[in-house]
């Protein structure tokens, strides 16, 4: 006997009778008020939004001010398109649980739908779907490292990005630009958030050092992020380059949980035009605050101007 049989019709009038209809039954006038209720909640929870809120909707939950940079825009897409691809999957998925719930439910007290077990096909099938998903993120998700990896070998503007507990140090090239020679820098201090100033448009490099514990160098709008780990010097420091899209400001912390105060490891970015960029390198020189070599911190912090008040003993004050 199929699943309709001859008894269908006393079947259906069953199911009518016991399951279909039941939802929540309220009064009509209660369930007006509910529904005033979550209309006004919903305005009051919409109208709260600020156009940070919905550039972060139209993001995908990413920060508003995102991408930021031409290797943001990469990290952007792969991120949209991962969503994409698994709200589809999500939807075929959520589709065929509830027809197939709904179309092979249970018609009689003393009747069950077929019951599939063992189905060969069906298994082979749900173990290859997935590990070919696995396939595609994997493949696009290389694609999209090797893009914001890539080094271009003259970068316009090279900035030495130090980590220390607990703040940030920027050293920006000066004069002729050579990697480890002169450079004008800004430090934060464990009281003070630092602010990097970067050019618009320039190709920058970051190298990252670090005196003390890996730290994280993650300007949150630009999608990126990469550990800064004690030990490594010269070319073989973690590194990478990024392209600013647009003049705005954005924000900065560390992504490592390194110490007591890690939370206090933030700093301000500003994308600024090139005109802005040197007068900018200028007022660093003029505040003295220009050395002939990179303040890599360390050792040298103590004795090098402007890194004083970032050499607290652990704990620090506060
Ligand atoms: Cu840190």
């Amino acid at each position: 006997m199929g699943v309709l049989g001859s008894d269908s019709v006393p079947t259906i009038r069953l199911v009518l009778e016991r399951g279909l209809f039941v939802g929540l039954q309220l009064p009509k006038g209660a369930r007006r008020v509910a529904l005033a209720v979550m209309l006004g909640m919903s305005l009051l929870v919409l109208g709260a939004c600020t156009q940070d809120d919905k550039d972060q909707v139209s993001n995908f939950a990413m920060p508003g001010n995102s991408p930021g940079t031409e290797q943001g825009a990469y990290i952007a897409d792969l991120w949209k398109y991962a969503w994409i691809a698994a709200l589809i999957v999500g939807a075929i998925v959520w589709g065929l649980i509830f027809f197939i719930s709904w179309y092979y439910r249970r018609r009689s007290d003393d009747d069950i739908p077929v019951q599939t077990r063992y189905n060969l096909p069906l298994e082979i099938f749900y173990t290859i779907a997935p590990i070919f998903m696995v396939i595609v993120f994997f493949y696009w998700t290389v694609i999209t490292q090797d893009k914001i990896l890539e080094d271009d070998p003259n970068p316009d503007q090279t900035i030495e990005v130090v980590g220390q507990q607990w703040s940030w140090t920027f050293n920006h090239s000066y004069g002729d630009g050579d990697p480890g020679g002169p450079v004008v820098y800004t430090a934060g201090t464990a009281s003070q958030i630092p602010t990097l100033v970067l050019p618009v448009g320039e190709t920058i490099e970051f190298k990252l050092s670090s005196p003390d514990v890996i730290h994280s160098f993650w300007i949150t709008g630009f999608l990126m992020k990469m550990d800064v780990i004690p030990g490594q010097t010269g070319e073989d420091r973690n590194s990478f380059q990024v392209n600013p899209l647009e003049e705005g400001t954005f924000r900065g912390k560390c992504a490592e949980l390194c110490g007591v105060y890690h939370s206090r490891m933030l700093f301000d970015v500003e994308v600024v035009s090139q005109s802005e960029y040197d007068q900018y390198l200028e007022d660093l020189k003029a505040k003295g605050n220009y050395a002939s070599e990179p303040l890599l911190g360390g050792a040298d912090a103590s004795t090098q101007a402007g890194l004083e008040e970032s050499n607290e003993p652990e704990g620090g004050q506060e």
